[in-house]
C-alpha cells in the first residue's frame, strides 16, 4: 500500500530537482550567449609557450612572450580599453593550453583545430591597470611562464 505522505515527499522533491534543472539550464544557455555587438574582438592562440593576440580591426598581430626574471612581457600584452565588451576567440597552435584572466572569472580552453568562443567585460579600472594572464593547462615544459598581462589603456 502507498503511503500517502512518501508519494506527497516523493513530488516535492521531484518538482524542486525540475525547477533547478530549468533554471540551471536557463543560466547556463545564457552564460555561453555572446554580446551581437561586443566592442573589440580578439582572436587569441596559444603557442607553446606563449600567447599570440589577433586584433581584426587592425589586421595585426603579435606574440606576447613572458620572461619570469622580470616578471614582464615582451611583443605586448593584451590590451582593452575599461569597461569594453571585448570577445575572444580562443584556439591553440600545437597543444590544448587554456587561456585564463584568473582576476576576472576568464578562463577558456585553447584547443588546436577547435575556435572557443567567450565574451566579458573589462573592469572600469585606471588606465595602466594589469591583470595576469595564465595558461591553466598543462602544456609542456615552460607551460609555468606561459603568462602574459591584460593592460587597460
Ligand atoms: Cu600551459
Amino acid at each position: 500500500m502507498v503511503n500517502k505522505l512518501e508519494v506527497a515527499w516523493t513530488l516535492i522533491v521531484v518538482a524542486l530537482l525540475a525547477g533547478v534543472a530549468a533554471y540551471s539550464t536557463v543560466l547556463l544557455y545564457h552564460l555561453d550567449s555572446l554580446p551581437s555587438n561586443p566592442s573589440e574582438y580578439v582572436e587569441v592562440i596559444g603557442h607553446q609557450w606563449y600567447w599570440e593576440f589577433c586584433y581584426p580591426a587592425n589586421d595585426t598581430c603579435f606574440n606576447s612572450s613572458y620572461d619570469p626574471t622580470t616578471n614582464s612581457v615582451s611583443g605586448g600584452a593584451l590590451w582593452a580599453t575599461p569597461g569594453a565588451v571585448v570577445q575572444i576567440n580562443v584556439t591553440g597552435a600545437d597543444v590544448i593550453h587554456s587561456f585564463n584572466i584568473p582576476q576576472l572569472g576568464v578562463r577558456i580552453d585553447a584547443i588546436p583545430g577547435r575556435t572557443n568562443h567567450f565574451a566579458f567585460t573589462v573592469p572600469s579600472a585606471a588606465p595602466g591597470t594589469q591583470y595576469l594572464i595564465q595558461c591553466t593547462e598543462f602544456c609542456g615544459t615552460f607551460h609555468g611562464t606561459m603568462r602574459s598581462f591584460l593592460v587597460l589603456t
